[in-house]
């Protein structure tokens, strides 16, 4: 897989473009590897002072964001964005984001992401055009932006090439649906505290093995629902009997 290529329909297109700007990203998008365009609504409005909200039908406080130049707008984003890249609104509504989501988008030539503010989108605008409504979690934004921008920055770091061989991205096959084991760097010890032995033993298959005790048994302590999903192998579940062990002493 070439290029992939990011569109987001947002009345704040400055901030949504710091993404490209910073860290894994913002390379990614300096060596060719990503595109990325940005269609601000209010760009796609004809009333001299550019609305592109109102009050919503039935009363209650707030304002929604109006059809037309959400329109205008992903027409717009369309155009740059290849065929097949599905049109996603975030909203605390839709399903909930994951890292299962977010290799699925990795396999796509591109995404269009609709950032709403205010109360919401006129819901014919979602009817007729969004793909797939996602959510990153159980809780209200301001706004879709910070959503998209989390959508951008999950997929980006699983495109080919984005991370080297060294980096994260390959490990985390390794400890796949678990939670990632605890991490240290120098000095060895610090604040009357010090690194685990066998951090510091050089025996690699010793150290893998803590690693994988330590990522068993915090994900059984802290999500066991995500245990759960999992197909503990027999050494595994011997790590998982073990660190349990260790705690209880
Ligand atoms: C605002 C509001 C005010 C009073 C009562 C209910 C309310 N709901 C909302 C609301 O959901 N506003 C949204 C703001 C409209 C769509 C864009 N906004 C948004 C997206 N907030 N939070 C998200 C979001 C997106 C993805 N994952 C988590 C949260």
């Amino acid at each position: 897989m070439g290029l992939m290529h990011f569109d987001v329909v947002t009345l704040f297109p400055e901030m949504v473009a710091t993404i490209a700007d910073f860290g894994v990203v913002g390379r990614a998008r300096r060596n060719g590897l990503v595109s990325m365009g940005l269609e601000n609504p209010r760009d796609h409005t004809s009333d001299v002072h550019r609305t592109v909200d109102d009050r919503p039908y039935g009363g209650g406080p707030g304002m929604v964001m109006k059809y037309e130049p959400l329109a205008g707008a992903l027409e717009a984003a369309r155009q740059r964005a290849p065929q097949g890249s599905p049109v996603v609104y975030l909203s605390p509504q839709g399903a909930v984001f994951n890292q299962a989501t977010a290799r699925r988008f990795a396999e796509l030539p591109g995404v269009i992401m609709l950032a709403g503010r205010y109360e919401g989108v006129d819901e014919r605008f979602i009817e007729a055009h969004v793909d797939e409504e996602l959510s990153i979690g159980d809780f209200v934004l301001s706004g879709g932006e910070i959503a998209a921008m989390a959508v951008i920055d999950a997929v980006v770091r699983l495109l080919p090439g984005v991370l080297g061989d060294d980096d994260s991205a390959a490990q985390d096959s390794f400890m796949e649906g678990l939670l990632d084991c605890p991490h240290y760097t120098r000095p060895e010890e610090v604040a009357g505290r010090d690194v685990p032995d066998v951090l510091l033993s050089g025996d690699h298959a010793g150290i893998a093995r803590w690693r994988m005790k330590q990522a068993l048994g915090r994900t059984y302590e802290r999500r066991p629902d995500l245990i759960e999903k999992l197909e503990l192998n027999e050494e595994q579940q011997v790590l998982l009997d073990e660190y349990l062990e260790e705690q209880r002493q």
